[in-house]
């Protein structure tokens, strides 16, 4: 799906008109692909647009540049503020905000460590990540590729070079007619999709796979967990096999971009009867209420833009 180009994109400070928003070549990211970034999502509500999360995924940005050893030159503060300045002057209502922290230009080699640090904010419209599949249910496989082990890369920073390893569990699932792909990880247990978290259902208990299973510790999943427990629901994090996974009474993928989608089809198998389940169905509606500003309990969950 091709971008839905807005006008400006914030590069340092400046608004810059979205077409001008340019790197040098030879900045270390596109090399190396050094930057930490983030994915928020920002809602239309009654009060004018909302940021979904806004602390905690900038919280995220400073950790997961923390582990690379890149100082961000802008206070927690000033980010939360240039997410809220991208999306007013874009004139956006509902958006997707892409913060992006990465290493630029001045010199070559692996070494990152004299590089500028520079961040960069988009916002745009971006539809339903998995198209018909949040009301239908995705089809997916397993991946034949695995999620990097925790001594590789730390699955709890959200890092630009990773993604080569979701790139090609993608291109796997889209070769193969599939809407996503879910990658194991370095034992053989159940990880994540390519851009999601993972939850299954037995039994009416809602389970997902814990950190050590190389996933990113997703502020969608932590939100489920939280909107699951408050409806007393069960929610256990432990490892999943993957014949958990097809014999699950419901399965369905967290993320920003995703959302709350669920999972009707795994490697040719249904889940289920084939129908998105009738807990999945409940989540999905609470947490779109939520991000819409329509359930008091969790207003502290949104940042309005005004
Ligand atoms: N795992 C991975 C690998 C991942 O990329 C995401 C988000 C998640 C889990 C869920 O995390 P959270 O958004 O905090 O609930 N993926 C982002 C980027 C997707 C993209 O294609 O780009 C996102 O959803 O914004």
């Amino acid at each position: 799906m091709p971008l839905t180009e807005s006008k400006y994109i914030w590069m340092d400070g400046e608004f810059t008109p979205w077409k001008e928003a340019k790197i040098h070549i030879l900045s270390h990211v596109v090399h190396y692909g050094s930057a930490v970034f983030e994915g928020i999502r920002c809602y239309k509500t009654e009060k004018g647009p909302a940021i979904f999360r806004l602390k905690e995924h900038i919280d995220r940005l400073y950790f997961s540049a923390s582990i690379y050893h890149m100082k961000i030159p802008y206070t927690k503060e000033q980010l939360i503020n240039a997410c809220k300045e991208i999306v007013k002057a874009n004139g956006l209502q509902e958006c997707y905000i892409r913060p992006i922290v990465y290493r630029g230009y001045g010199e070559m080699g692996v070494n990152p460590l004299n590089l500028p640090v520079k961040v960069a904010i988009a916002a745009w419209v971006w539809g339903p990540y998995l198209g018909k599949a949040k009301e239908e249910g995705a089809r997916v496989i397993i991946s034949t590729w695995r999620r990097f082990a925790p001594d590789a890369i730390p699955s709890m920073a959200k890092s630009s070079g990773p993604y080569m390893n979701n790139q090609l569990a993608k291109i796997e699932a889209v070769e193969r007619g599939v809407d996503e792909a879910i990658m194991l990880d370095y034992r053989g247990f159940v990880s994540e999709g390519t851009g999601e978290n993972i939850f299954i259902i037995k039994n009416n208990i809602l389970y997902t796979p814990p950190l050590e299973a190389s996933i990113l510790p997703g502020i969608t999943r932590d939100s489920i967990i939280k909107i699951a427990k408050d409806l007393k629901y069960t929610v256990i994090e432990k490892d999943l096999t993957r014949a958990e996974l097809y014999h699950a009474d419901e399965v369905f993928f967290t993320g920003t971009a995703a959302e709350v989608t669920p999972i009707v089809e795994i490697d040719g198998i249904k889940i289920g009867n084939g129908k998105p389940g009738p807990i999945t169905r409940k989540l999905q509606e609470i947490f779109f209420k939520i991000v819409k500003g329509e359930e008091e309990k969790y207003l502290k969950w949104l940042t309005y833009v005004k």
